[in-house]
C-alpha cells in the first residue's frame, strides 16, 4: 500500500525564489511531476528542489506523485512516536513514512491531493485530506474520541477521527494504513476499511 501527494493547483501563496546556477549540472526538478514530465516515468528515488528545500530533498516518486508512505512487506515498524512521525522513518527504497514536517512544508503552497492505493487495486483520490483532523500518535492523542487513544489502540500514527469510523467519513477508505502490517487475502486488491 502506498500514500502519495500531488500538486493540483499552482495558486501561489508566497513569493517564489528563483535560484540561478552558473555551473552546469544535472536537471533539477521542483517536484515529482516535473521529473515525470521530463521522462522519468518509473518509480525512483529522486532529489527534488522545491522552494522549501533549495538544497534538495530525496523523495520516492511514483507516476508524478510524491510518495509519503509505502508498505510492502512489514519490515518496518510503524508503531512510532510523534517525533518519529514528524521527522519520518524507514528507507525510501523500501518501507517508509516520509515525515509530517516534510509533508507540511511541501504542501504549504498550492493545493494538493492525497491518493491512497491499497493492495493491487486502484487508487482513491481524496481532496478532503485532513477534514480538519490533526495527526495522532500513541504519545499524542489528537483524535476526536474523548474516551480512547486511537493511535495507541490501532498501533500506528494517522489523522484519526474515531477509532472505528472513517477518517474522512467516506465508506471504503482505510482508516489505519499505519497499523500492524497484514494482508488479509479476502481483501487484497480492494480498497477496504481496515
Ligand atoms: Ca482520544
Amino acid at each position: 500500500m502506498q500514500c502519495a501527494i500531488k500538486k493540483v493547483s499552482d495558486k501561489a501563496t508566497a513569493p517564489v525564489e528563483i535560484a540561478i546556477s552558473t555551473t552546469a549540472s544535472a536537471p533539477r526538478y521542483a517536484d515529482c511531476r516535473e521529473s515525470y514530465d521530463a521522462g522519468i516515468q518509473y518509480d525512483a528515488v529522486i532529489t527534488i528542489y522545491p522552494p522549501q528545500y533549495p538544497n534538495g530533498l530525496a523523495v520516492y516518486c511514483h507516476l508524478g506523485l510524491v510518495v509519503i508512505q509505502k508498505r510492502i512487506d512489514g519490515s518496518v515498524n510503524f508503531t512510532r512516536s510523534w517525533a518519529e512521525y514528524r521527522s519520518g522513518f524507514g528507507d525510501l527504497t523500501g518501507e517508509f513514512w516520509l515525515g509530517n514536517e516534510i509533508v507540511r512544508q511541501l504542501t504549504s503552497e498550492g493545493t494538493w491531493q492525497l491518493q491512497i492505493v491499497v493492495g493491487g487495486g486502484g487508487g482513491k483520490s481524496l481532496t478532503d485530506v485532513h477534514s480538519g483532523q490533526p495527526f495522532s500518535t500513541y504519545d499524542r492523542d489528537n483524535d476526536a474520541d474523548g474516551n480512547a487513544n486511537c493511535a495507541a489502540q490501532l498501533k500506528g500514527g494517522w489523522w484519526f477521527k474515531t477509532c472505528t469510523g472513517g477518517v474522512w467519513n467516506v465508506d471504503l477508505v482505510p482508516t489505519n494504513l499505519n497499523g500492524e502490517y497484514s494482508i488479509p487475502s479476502t481483501t487484497r486488491g480492494k480498497i477496504t476499511a481496515v
